[in-house]
């Protein structure tokens, strides 16, 4: 009538593998504040939309640097996720009147 050690110790070792991968999920989390996402801006027509697009973007709360290029009809956007989302980002310049969605994300 009594619990195996093994029992007990392989509880533990759970219970210390649950707790550290959810502090380490939540570091993660905490830790990646800076994000740099590619947005494709298809709409832009001529070499003064691009002007347009990152006014737009640097107006959003959060945002640091944008990069837009006529060229490859895209917008390189570092921002602050605590502060901003590539929602109100895409919003941003659909306000401004080019619809934009994202490309891709890069987490430095
Ligand atoms: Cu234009």
């Amino acid at each position: 009538m009594k619990t195996p050690v093994s029992a007990q110790a392989k509880k533990l070792l759970l219970a210390s593998i649950l707790s550290f991968g959810l502090l380490a999920a939540w570091s993660g989390s905490a830790l990646a504040a800076t994000r740099t996402v590619t947005l494709s801006v298809p709409g832009m027509y001529c070499e003064v939309c691009p002007i347009t697009v990152k006014k737009a973007l640097q107006k959003v709360p959060g945002v640091s640097k944008v990069n837009v290029s006529f060229e490859k009809k895209e917008a390189v956007v570092t921002y602050d996720d605590a502060k901003t989302s590539v929602k109100a980002l895409e919003d941003a310049t659909f306000e401004a009147g080019y619809e934009s969605k994202l490309k891709e994300e890069k987490t430095k």
